[in-house]
């Protein structure tokens, strides 16, 4: 079920951003910009926000730009992590790198401008939502993306290699290299379905730990996953000296930890009876999933 959920959602917004492209002017970045975002990885966060559209009755339609959006960050985010200057890894979604199969100058400037993409992808005219929710979703996206989210948690990652951490430095960590990400998602069907500044704060804080749960299964697939399943090098965090709540806490502490951060997530969304059960079914493959 999942997964015949998840490929649908994939497909949708894998078509939306080739039709993107298709209408912008040609480039010799196309290619590798391609290859990192269309036709590959799960588009989970597609999905998370679709199932949280479905809580608030929005339509698919009101939500692809921003499912777009979201992958192409995504898709940047680990163009550049792949990077010799960054994690070094050589084989992303079970295939090359973008740097090892179009160098590295065009990795950067590919990754580089699926980022810029992003922004266009929400500001676009053809987007039909009013210049007061567009302004609001793209100044949330760069505050989760920049030196505040995304690119401020990966330096942290960087810099807590081989140093001894604690759990609430790695959690803090966590929640801005991939937890930030989670929370624009369903902050950002909140303003589409237009809640008040409450219920976006609820829903933000809801996203950021959807993702650190993301984050943890991450580190259990490094420890314990296959390396086929999951489509790159496996105990990787180990030689790299990589904090993690896994590391610190051991295997069966960091597990009940995730088990009692879901647990957390689910109860937050009782209030929404039926109409969260989508959102349920994606947050309980999130623990379990092998890839
Ligand atoms: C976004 C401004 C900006 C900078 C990027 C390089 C970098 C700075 C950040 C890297 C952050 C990173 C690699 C976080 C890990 C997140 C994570 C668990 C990725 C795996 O996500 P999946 O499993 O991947 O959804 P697929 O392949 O399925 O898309």
């Amino acid at each position: 079920m999942i997964k015949t959920k998840l490929s649908k959602n994939a497909k949708n917004v894998d078509k939306f951003l080739v039709s993107f492209l298709k209408r912008q002017k040609k480039s010799l970045l196309v290619k590798p910009m391609k290859y990192g975002v269309i036709s590959g990885g799960k588009k989970i966060r597609s999905t998370i926000i679709f199932d949280a559209g479905k809580i608030f009755n929005v339509k698919k339609k009101k939500l692809l730009n921003i499912c777009a959006a979201v992958e192409c960050i995504h898709s940047y985010s680990l163009i550049h992590d792949d990077l010799p200057c960054m994690d070094d890894d050589v084989i992303r979604r079970g295939k090359p790198s973008t740097h090892i199969k179009f160098g590295e100058a065009s990795a950067v400037l590919a990754g580089s401008s699926l980022l810029t993409l992003a922004f266009e992808i929400i500001a676009d005219k053809k987007y039909l939502l009013n210049s007061k929710m567009k302004n609001e979703i793209i100044r949330f996206l760069a505050r989760c993306s920049g030196h505040t989210g995304i690119a401020g948690g990966q330096e942290l990652d960087l810099k807590f290699e081989n140093k001894k951490k604690t759990i609430n430095q790695i959690i803090d960590m966590q929640k801005k290299k991939t937890g930030k990400l989670f929370n624009f998602c369903l902050y950002s069907v909140g303003v589409v379905a237009k809640k008040n500044d409450k219920e976006k704060k609820s829903l933000s804080n809801l996203g950021e730990e959807i993702g650190l749960l993301f984050q943890l299964t991450d580190d259990f697939l490094d420890k314990k996953g296959s390396r086929k399943l999951v489509g790159k090098p496996v105990n990787k965090d180990n030689k790299k000296g990589k904090s993690t709540l896994l590391g610190l806490m051991g295997e069966k502490k960091a597990y009940s930890y995730a088990n009692n951060l879901k647990k957390k997530i689910l109860r937050n969304l009782k209030k929404h009876g039926k109409k969260a059960k989508e959102l349920i079914n994606t947050i309980e493959f999130i623990l379990e999933r092998q890839y």
